[in-house]
């Protein structure tokens, strides 16, 4: 009997001791295990430190594995003299593309200007009319056509940090055509590095598609088939540029957001130097050169790198002629970034935590027109700089007139935005704009209040104003108008 009762007594002991190392078992393989997958021991607890804290529990989480990756992946490099601004973890190695081959002999290529054939005359004249540019010309043209390297020596030669952050690439179109859509993504496609290009997202701003049938189920098959992600987003209703990219931002798995234009061609070593300059520091925001693709011909020509982003006093952007100070600035080094007072506003890369931080785009703004000034005031107020870098060309199909239609009409539209610009970012400079305007002061300024308590990007910032006011613009700006 006592012997049983002993025997039962030591089985329960065995078995209580393999339990606790089992168990231990169990606790070191969950602790080790990996959390990309989402299931290891103590990713739990980083997805709800994210309920509360989005950013703190990402960062941390990021910063964990940056360590791990940098050890594992990146210990070969050698990154002596390279800073950068964010975990090294995170950063991606690339090589540069390929140059695109020349296909001598088909239209447009290296550049070239495309003339119409003869007795296509009317043809041609009816097919510019539905998007202001030589439809024609730019559906006779590879979809990869070669483009000249329009690089300054200088920039060939430059060397970039070997770890890069990811981009991707937004882009919004209204009507696009098929052609110059096309060849705007694959022209990313070519000549990004591949392991920098994160995706493409291309947001249509309620194209009508009555008569433009394939940009619908069409491009989102044809999209399918490219050797890199690119999705289609869709507004519901005509919501303007502003909001359109906004729509595009909040889809972005990319570290660095690029805004393009749906009509560009992107030249070889475009990205690297937009990369480079935000991969040392998060809140440079660059835009590249933006050359001339002609809207008779389709001819790629290069633009100078001597001018740089202004305003006048009706708030219209403007391009003025770089000061000597800023050349002094550079050592005269014209591949050096130019520091820019405005942008032009349709092809530049931001940092996307850097983006949210300032308060994204003012959502209150319609359609187009004066938003280019109003994120260029906002990045300077707010701590950031904006630059043109020299190193990278992008062409853009420049237009005389303008394809869209702007419910509430162009010349409204575009005021009412500019006033919004004065009133937030330009402290009693916004008098001169007044001044200018007169049929505005009052009647904006009053309905303004609403839009300013309404809106959640102006309080980021309001609180960019008072951190550091206008005079960061102010100076560089006056100098230029002179
Ligand atoms: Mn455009």
């Amino acid at each position: 009997m006592f012997r049983s009762r002993l025997r039962v007594h030591t089985c329960k002991i065995v078995l209580i001791t393999s339990m606790v190392w089992f168990a231990m078992d169990v606790a070191v393989i969950m602790y080790y295990s990996d959390c990309s997958t989402g299931s290891g021991w103590g990713c739990g607890r980083i997805e709800s430190g994210m309920a509360t804290s989005p950013r703190e529990g990402r960062a941390d989480h990021h910063k964990g594995r940056a360590i791990r990756n940098h050890q594992s992946e990146h210990e070969d490099l050698d990154l002596s003299g390279w800073h950068f601004d964010y975990p090294v973890g995170q950063l991606k190695r690339w090589e540069p593309r390929p140059t695109v081959p020349d296909h001598p002999g088909l239209p447009g290529e290296m550049g070239k200007p495309v003339r119409t054939p003869p007795g296509q005359e009317v043809l041609m004249k009816e097919k510019f009319k539905l998007n202001q540019f030589n439809l024609l010309a730019s559906d006779s043209i590879s979809l990869n056509r070669s483009l000249p390297d329009v690089r300054l020596e200088g920039c060939k030669s430059k060397n970039y940090p070997p770890l890069m952050p990811t981009t991707s690439i937004v882009i919004v179109f209204h009507n696009e055509a098929w052609s110059t859509l096309l060849r705007t993504v694959w022209s990313i496609i070519q000549r990004s590095p591949r392991p920098l290009l994160q995706e493409i997202l291309l947001v249509d701003d309620a194209s009508e598609r009555e008569c433009i049938d394939y940009l619908g189920l069409e491009l989102e098959q044809y999209v399918k088939t490219l050797p890199v992600s690119v999705k289609v987003l869709r507004t519901v209703e005509r919501s303007g540029l502003i909001r359109a990219r906004l729509l595009g931002a909040k889809e972005v798995t990319g570290q660095v957001i690029t805004f393009l234009d749906a009509h560009v061609e992107c030249t070889e070593g475009w990205l690297e130097p937009l990369l480079a300059r935000i991969a040392e520091d998060r809140t440079r925001v660059v835009c590249p050169i933006i050359d001339v693709i002609s809207d008779e011909t389709f001819e790629y020509v290069t633009a100078s790198d001597m001018t740089w982003g202004g305003f006048n006093w009706k708030l219209n952007f403007r391009w003025y002629r770089v000061p000597q100070r800023e050349m002094e600035r550079r050592g005269g080094d014209r591949t050096q970034p130019l520091k820019t007072p405005t942008m032009a506003g349709g092809l530049f890369a931001i940092d996307k935590e850097y983006f949210e931080k300032i308060g994204r785009y003012d959502e209150g703004m319609d359609i187009w027109g004066g938003e280019n000034l109003e994120m260029s005031f906002r990045i300077w107020q707010c701590g950031g700089t904006l630059e043109i870098s020299p190193c990278s060309h992008v062409g853009h199909v420049f237009r005389d007139k303008s394809p869209y239609s702007f419910p509430g009409g162009v010349v409204n539209v575009v005021m009412k935005n500019s006033a919004r610009v004065a009133e937030v970012w330009m402290d009693e400079w916004r008098d001169f704009f007044f001044e200018m305007n007169p049929e505005l002061e009052g009647s904006y300024h009053s309905s303004f209040g609403r839009w300013w308590s309404n809106s959640s990007s102006l309080v980021g910032a309001l609180g960019c104003l008072e951190v550091y006011g206008i005079d960061a613009l102010v100076p560089a700006q006056t100098e230029a108008l002179v």
